[in-house]
């Protein structure tokens, strides 16, 4: 048999990192152990908060979701898109300080070695899947057939997994090379910590700017996008709230606007990672529930005039239901709902995302 040729920029996998062609004095492992620490940090940021993401838009019947404090979701998610997008660049630096190893030879040395280079796999290939989708998503760029949220989500346990056996692989080198004192001044590492607040406004990394759309505010789906204009603004408009209630109301939107007398300061944020925040003015969803006899402490279900989108109802929780702060809002900022966010009626509850954030409301299911 041929033996395995060495091809031309092949390292030794018992070499150190900088040799032959790969000179840099940036390879070395205490360099490539700092990066896997920085992502380490960030991909399980990342996975606690996109787990939080998940049950909201996913609920478990035991496990309730705070209603307050009220901006909660608006941190979580902010953070999860921020350090998301921060570990692009660690990703690459780190493929780039180690990349001398994936072209080592012989390709495998021993049955160990074979099972950490398979290893290596679903742990690169996920995470740059994880990268590569989430900000593909935020860019709201879907160059896919499959659905994005499911997608992001299983890969992200698969990635995790590799990552929890990389890190038992690494464990003694990595801290080895980190006690070891660096010989040069040892790299920027990146910084997930948030921005700053413009005035309720925040996008930190995020690609949409909150200060623009209609009444200032951004918008994901328009009113045209969702096929609601003639609906929303038909005399025939009714907001109804039924389901498991004493008596089920139909309203006008003209009895909405008088009923609407309650205000609450509450962010919408998107899973995207933008968000503002802005006081609304609505009726209390809990008082409809009152008005309507339903059961105390029920959950609801929420319903757009949209027809088919996934985002077209959203479920709320008996806690946020009956916070006070949760809104059927006529008004955002003192003005009239635009079309666009959501008129006649929106959606709007303390600590939830912003796809359960659900405009055109006309029906309230009480479960
Ligand atoms: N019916 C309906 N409601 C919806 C959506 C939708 O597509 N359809 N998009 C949601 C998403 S993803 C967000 S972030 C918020 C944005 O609200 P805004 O467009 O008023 O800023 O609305 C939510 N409500
Ligand atoms: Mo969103």
């Amino acid at each position: 048999m041929m033996p395995l040729r060495r091809p031309p920029f092949a390292t030794d996998p018992n070499e150190p990192l900088r040799q032959g062609p790969y000179q840099s004095p940036l390879r070395d492992e205490r360099v490539a152990a700092l990066l896997g620490v920085a992502l380490g940090l960030l991909f399980g940021i990342c996975f606690a908060t996109g787990l939080y993401s998940h049950i909201q838009q996913h609920p478990l019947r035991w496990l309730p979701v705070p209603a307050a404090p009220a901006g909660l979701y608006r941190i979580t998610q902010g953070v999860h898109v921020a350090a998301g997008t921060a570990s692009l660049p660690v990703l690459l630096a780190k493929l780039w300080v180690v990349w001398p190893r994936f072209v080592a030879w012989p390709p495998v040395k021993s049955l160990a070695h074979l099972v950490e280079r398979v290893g290596l796999l679903p742990l690169v290939g996920g995470g740059v899947f994880m990268i590569f989708s989430g900000v593909a998503n935020i860019a709201q760029w879907y160059p896919w057939r499959f659905a994005f949220p499911a997608a992001h989500y299983w890969v992200a346990w698969v990635t995790m997994g590799a990552l929890l056996a990389h890190v038992g692989a690494k464990w003694a080198i990595a801290r080895r090379a980190l006690a070891m004192r660096s010989r040069r001044p040892p790299l920027a590492e990146a910084d997930p910590a948030l921005g700053t607040s413009a005035e309720g406004r925040l996008a930190l990394l995020a690609p949409r700017d909150p200060d623009v759309g209609p009444q200032g505010r951004p918008v994901n789906r328009s009113a045209a996008n969702a096929g609601v204009i003639e609906s929303a603004r038909s005399p025939d408009y009714r907001l109804r709230v039924d389901g498991q209630v004493a008596h089920p109301l139909a309203l006008t939107v003209d009895e909405l606007e008088a009923m609407a007398v309650n205000h609450s300061t509450l962010p919408i944020a998107c899973v995207e990672g933008w968000s503002y925040s802005a006081t609304w003015r609505g009726v209390r969803l809990v008082d409809l529930l009152r008005l309507a006899g339903a059961r105390p402490g029920a959950s609801v279900r929420v319903e757009s005039l949209e027809a088919d989108s996934p985002y077209r109802a959203s479920f709320i929780d008996s806690g946020q239901a009956h916070s006070g702060n949760t809104l059927l809002a006529t008004h955002l900022d003192r003005q009239r709902l635009d079309l666009d966010h959501g008129y006649p009626l929106r959606l709007i509850g303390p600590d939830r995302p912003g796809v359960n954030q659900t405009k055109w409301v006309t029906r309230v299911v009480v479960l």
